[in-house]
């Protein structure tokens, strides 16, 4: 992305560039290249699904005297006009209602709030003396992006964006990259039958007298398993027999920003016929296998040949017989869900 830089930092790892662009409120991609032992991390503010879409357009309601929003500050600065501190409110992104009133000098104090009049669950003005309170129009108000986005008003023809926490991504931030297994199957997508019924809940082996699965949380992917919700019977097995169905489970795409992938495998060791592998370009370029139990140990894969690209990890079951499953949770290591997914997945 050229022609959109914010800000240019030195990170010691790639990861680090992304959490730089999450703290910074105008971020919506970024640019990571090698400088000697570090990373030279550039922050835009514009990503490929939003060419352009930086500029902002927010109308003021009419001021309302005598009154103040309080307890949503984001920053106060003083300023010689009045006028001075809609310009402010328009280059902070969060900002979507001002406070305006007379500082000692003769010129004004200038409050930037990430609340306005209608936001859901912000209190009403109180009064102030000399203040004036002016919202703009809050096309946020609805509260439009998904698992605690940042909405931020006037920007798009829908009126607002949504800048996604880490670990989510889409235009209302709906779309999970999620590796644990711990909210659902967080967008990895099956084929055939052997993973239909996760992820599963618990420790289920244990439940048959079996090893423990060494899971991640509470949820994980165990082939054999079929325990889709807490209220489900523990210990059951999958309905057309342990080991008989087969079939593949492939994550959503993720970006490989250092030198280690890492994850818990467990199940069957016929890297033949049971396995997770790692697709870049549409090349299996490594895979693993589990140790012929139920549980999962930490195996890793060193990926930094391949730091900058997009990636997924498939889970594959092609056998029916003895130890004919994979167990997998936890996929995490150098590897993130950046902003600009959505043409990729
Ligand atoms: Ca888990
Ligand atoms: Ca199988």
């Amino acid at each position: 992305m050229k022609g959109h830089l914010i800000r240019l930092e030195q990170v010691p790892h790639q990861g680090g560039c992304n959490v730089l662009c999450y703290l910074e409120p105008n971020c919506m991609s970024i640019n990571v290249g090698p400088q000697g032992e570090s990373y030279i991390c550039e922050l835009n503010n514009a990503s490929d699904e939003s060419p352009g879409q930086e500029c902002r357009s927010i109308v003021f309601k009419e001021p309302i005297q005598e009154k103040v929003m309080k307890d949503h500050l984001i920053r106060l600065e003083e300023v010689l006009h009045q006028g001075s501190c809609n310009v402010l409110c328009y280059s902070e992104p969060n900002c979507v209602s001002i406070n305006v009133g007379p500082s000692q000098g003769g010129n004004y104090i200038c409050e930037l709030n990430n609340a306005s009049n209608e936001s859901p669950g912000s209190s009403d003005l109180q009064s102030k003396q000399d203040y004036t309170h002016l919202s703009i129009e809050n096309s946020c108000s609805s509260s439009p992006c998904f698992n605690n986005g940042t909405c931020q008003v006037g920007y798009t023809d829908k009126g607002f964006r949504c800048k996604c926490p880490l670990g989510f991504t889409g235009a209302i931030c709906s779309k999970a990259c999620s590796f644990d297994f711990e909210d659902g199957i967080g967008g990895w997508e099956m084929i055939g039958r052997a993973f239909i019924y996760q992820p599963t809940f618990g420790d289920n082996p244990t439940y048959r007298r079996r090893e423990s699965a060494n899971l991640q949380g509470d949820w994980w992917i165990g082939g054999a398993e079929k325990r889709p919700s807490e209220n489900d019977t523990a210990g059951v097995q999958h309905s057309d027999g342990p080991d008989v169905p087969q079939g593949t489970l492939t994550s959503p795409c993720f970006r490989i920003v250092g030198n280690t992938i890492s994850f818990l495998i467990g199940g069957g060791c016929d890297l033949g016929n049971v396995r997770a592998e790692l697709i870049v370009d549409n090349q299996v370029v490594r895979n693993e296998t589990g140790n012929c139990s139920e549980t999962m140990f930490r195996k890793s894969w060193d990926v930094e040949e391949f730091i900058g690209q997009y990636a997924q990890v498939r889970l594959v079951d092609e056998s029916s017989g003895g130890y004919g499953h994979i167990n997998f949770d936890d996929l995490k290591g150098d590897i993130i869900c950046p902003h600009d997914l959505d043409e990729i997945n």
